[in-house]
């Protein structure tokens, strides 16, 4: 409709459980779901919820889970904590470690503690997994044009198994919930690591595309998503991988690759709903993902697939400079409200002020130019060979 072109509005809902704030994944663990509460706290000061729908907190259910999750790995979940996994009650621990959950003992380089036993890791996993179910639910009736979980968008978790930081996988419950609806979904995810989980899942399944960009270099989690990883069966081609190497910035990223790659995948795949993995390891200045997007060009994503009208699902996903996360997911639930040119680059006091004095308390801090990447020549290649598989989809 006509109140519906880019850059115009969108009835936006937005899911947020408090409980995040508390969840603590142990000392010195990369992974602080706190920046979910300060992202929050961003959009709150920046007065954007009254542009919004707030969402019923509704948590996901054990059933709910069981449409992805093993009925032993959801039982595993549901009653593990540190203290039977510390004491081995019941064989806690060996029940853990078997399915990636505690410390995993590695072949290669000693002990994995990416997925610890955590204090209420149960409600944690049915908090982040119900929004995104609830998110899914808003495009599916109709009620929402786009609809926003910053907690959500764990790529990794397999149907038994936690894998990097993820325990249940809220992307495949929603995608799964919107294909009760919807005939063709997309998913994309912008997040530096391989959506490997997620692509798992559906690589058999021609209703759903997967499309994920990251970083890729043979040592890089999860070491999957090559280019030549292409979906199979009934479900061929409709994965895509765009693997980079290291250095990725806005000018390669967004007007090599992004944008024109995306604009295909629109045209052949033509989907009925977007879901958008907003992982914001991608950022320039993160602590582990060694790409360097600046905020305006991790949003320009965000933007880009919200041109195109179709019902938008808004997940998380990594990040790990919290403060830069934030930013961006502030940022982007601005876009999401059309919103991005009206608030201001000044920080307003929210309680967590602080944690902005390196970025000079500014939204949009300096991206890291010298370890930018110069040759762009190397990503023409990895766009042919994009466009090549998704030539391979045409009828
Ligand atoms: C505890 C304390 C855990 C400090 C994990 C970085 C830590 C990492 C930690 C870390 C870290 C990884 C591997 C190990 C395979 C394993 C949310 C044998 C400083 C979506 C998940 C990355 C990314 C997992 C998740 C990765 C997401 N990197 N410090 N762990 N090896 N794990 O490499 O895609 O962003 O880093
Ligand atoms: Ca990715
Ligand atoms: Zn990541």
């Amino acid at each position: 409709s006509a109140s519906c072109v880019d850059g115009g509005k969108r009835r936006v809902s937005y899911y947020y459980d408090p409980g995040i704030a508390n969840v603590d994944y142990g000392e010195g663990h990369v992974m602080v779901p706190r920046r979910v509460a300060m992202t929050h706290a961003l959009v709150s000061s920046y007065g954007l919820l009254p542009d919004m729908k707030r969402l019923r907190t509704r948590p996901a259910t054990e059933s709910d889970l069981r449409a992805f999750h093993g009925a032993s790995y959801v039982e595993l979940l549901r009653s593990i904590n540190p203290e039977s996994y510390r004491l081995n009650l019941d064989q806690a621990k060996t029940r853990a470690e078997e399915r990636g959950v505690g410390r995993v003992k590695t072949k290669e380089n000693g002990d994995n503690y990416d997925n610890p036993v955590i204090d209420g890791l149960w409600d944690y996993c049915l908090s982040y997994a119900g929004g995104s179910l609830a998110a899914a639910r808003a495009l599916a009736c109709g009620e929402s044009d786009v609809a926003i979980n910053w907690s959500g968008g764990m790529h990794h978790a397999c149907r038994a198994k936690a894998s990097g930081f993820c325990y249940v996988n809220d992307i495949v419950l929603a995608i799964q919930r919107l294909l009760a609806r919807f005939r063709r979904v997309l998913y994309v995810d912008i997040d530096v690591h391989h959506g490997d989980g997620v692509e798992h899942r559906f690589r058999r399944e021609p209703r759903v595309m997967t499309v994920s960009f990251h970083r890729y270099d043979g040592v890089f989690f999860p070491t999957t998503g090559e280019a030549a990883d292409v979906g199979q069966g009934e479900g061929l081609y409709h994965a895509l991988n765009v693997p980079m190497k290291a250095g990725m910035d806005d000018e390669g990223y967004l007007n090599v690759l992004f944008r024109p790659i995306m604009a295909r995948v629109m045209e052949v795949f033509a989907p009925d709903a977007v879901v958008l993995q907003c992982g914001a390891d991608s950022l320039s200045g993160d602590a582990i993902g060694g790409f360097h997007l600046s905020v305006k060009g991790h949003a320009a994503c965000v933007a880009f697939l919200r041109s195109f009208n179709v019902p938008l699902l808004l997940l998380g996903g990594g990040g790990y400079t919290i403060n830069h996360v934030a930013s961006c997911w502030c940022y982007e639930t601005a876009v999401a409200v059309g919103k991005e040119k009206e608030i201001p680059d000044d920080i307003p006091y929210h309680g967590y002020e602080h944690y902005y004095k390196d970025q000079g308390y500014k939204l949009h801090y300096a991206v890291d130019k010298k370890n930018g990447r110069k040759d762009v020549s190397g990503l023409e290649k990895i766009k042919q060979d994009a466009l090549k598989n998704l030539s391979m989809l045409r009828p």
